[in-house]
């Protein structure tokens, strides 16, 4: 087992590349489902799962809360130039993608590059990080799923980027979206997501709600006519989330921005990203946003992760939970696989695990759960009854009067006269736990 680091240092010392060693293993520093070369079907595992490490929570966030700072010393934030330490946290980023073995990586501009109030200060700086990690890519292989331009934590965007009041302020955050729009083509990277984390109210009092999603929508339109004019031929990702840190997100949930996109003629070049956290932020099982989006065609990515039943905000924990996972493989595997979109780790580890091991630990977990659940979703696809069953539940549908119904040739009179000669419906069972039953079955085998 070889060391492989790519800058000047070694970040995560007595870790090497994590191996395959299957379900028997207690290695905790080991995959005991994600053996990337498998086949599962016709593609590989790696090939279906597309997973990627997320650049914020994992090399940035310390582990501060609203209570207190972080718990973690990084050594790659030891120096005291800005630059020096953007460069050592790349390094140990490349570092930590290739021990672990995943293809892709996402980041937000200024979590790559420092951040500076002077435009061309802010511009300078990430095209310095970015011809860096395109060295970094070209060594390692790893890609960029997708880029992003930090639209929330400066304080100038406190009342929203593109839907804040302020004309100035929308055009600043112009200033960020081109730069990582940039940076996302120079990358080659696959999506470019937006998540509008201050884009939405605190008081409906001082809000013009429809101004602002005017120009929300206006705002993506430049982007998307900009990016494409730089050649970026990916796909443009819109991120749900209902809440925090606003009351209200005008991205609400899968459903909300599907309207969104149809109404402002943007669903040819936007999907959207998908993140289990927010679905349930917004009411929703992570399973349910992910078919809502698969349903209108726009499910183009997942942010993976977990929140927790008893609290409720965004805890962006790693997703192990089995149930969810195979939920979510099932939508994607239905909808024939979810590239050029992939599985981003959006989670934090917590604030009390505190060694560079347990970034490895959390992201094995995670990776295991979902390769757990793809086998299991496709096992259940291709070789249980669950399709079977669900085709018959609905085969009513399927020819005669309940065929022409779904072609449009019943007018409303004509369906009651056909209830009329037909008498009552027989009762079906909706066999609810029958299905749940099938599900276990094929989880614990
Ligand atoms: C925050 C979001 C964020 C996006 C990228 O809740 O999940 O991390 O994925 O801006
Ligand atoms: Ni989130
Ligand atoms: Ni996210």
């Amino acid at each position: 087992m070889g060391t492989p680091f790519i800058g000047k240092r070694e970040y995560f010392p007595g870790i090497g590349r994590i191996p395959f060693e299957g379900p028997a293993s207690d290695n905790p520093l080991a995959f005991k489902h994600y053996d990337a070369k498998r086949k599962i079907g016709d593609r590989t595992m790696a090939e279906h799962l597309r997973f990627a490490v997320c650049y914020w929570h994992s090399f940035g966030n310390a582990g501060h809360d609203p209570f207190g700072p972080g718990t973690r010393v990084y050594p790659w934030d030891a120096d005291a130039a800005p630059l020096v330490r953007a460069e050592a946290r790349m390094d140990a980023a490349f570092e930590f993608f290739t021990k672990l073995g995943v293809p892709y990586y996402c980041f937000h501009d200024i979590d790559m590059a420092p951040d500076d109030d002077d435009v061309g200060e802010y511009e300078a700086n990430l095209r310095h990080m970015v011809a860096l990690a395109r060295e970094r890519q070209q060594a390692t292989g790893v890609r960029l799923l997708w880029g992003t331009a930090n639209l929330f934590s400066h304080p100038r965007y406190m009342n929203g980027a593109a839907t804040n009041p302020d004309f100035a302020v929308v055009a600043r955050a112009a200033v960020q979206v081109k730069a990582a729009l940039d940076a996302t083509v120079e990358l080659g990277g696959s999506n470019y997501v937006f998540w509008g984390g201050r884009e939405g109210y605190a008081s409906l009092h001082n809000t013009h709600m429809k101004r602002e999603l005017d120009h929300f929508a206006r705002f993506l339109a430049m982007a998307r006519d900009y990016g494409r004019s730089i050649g970026f031929e990916g796909v443009f990702l819109i991120e749900p989330k209902p809440m925090e840190p606003m009351k209200h997100q005008y991205d609400f949930d899968a459903a909300t921005v599907a309207g969104f996109l149809h109404r402002h003629g943007l669903a040819q070049d936007f999907k959207l990203n998908i993140e289990a956290n927010h679905a349930t932020l917004s009411g929703h099982t992570f399973e349910h946003d992910l078919q809502v989006a698969s349903d209108h065609g726009l499910l183009g990515s997942i942010d993976a992760n977990r929140g927790n039943a008893q609290n409720g905000w965004d805890t962006d924990q790693f997703p192990t939970d089995l149930y969810d996972a195979v939920g979510a493989m099932l939508v994607v595997l239905r909808q024939g696989g979810m590239a050029p979109g992939g599985l981003n780790f959006d989670a934090k580890v917590r604030r009390e695990s505190t060694d560079g091991e347990d970034l490895f630990l959390a992201h094995i977990g995670g990776m295991d759960a979902f390769a757990r659940g793809l086998e299991v979703a496709h096992a259940l696809l291709t070789r249980s009854p669950l399709e079977k069953w669900r085709a018959e539940r609905y085969a009513s549908f399927d020819e005669g009067a309940g065929r022409d119904f779904e072609q449009g040739r019943f007018s409303l009179a004509q369906l009651r006269d056909f209830a009329a000669g037909h008498g009552e419906p027989a009762k079906r069972s909706g066999r609810q736990e029958c299905y749940e039953n099938l599900l276990n079955q094929y989880l614990l085998r």
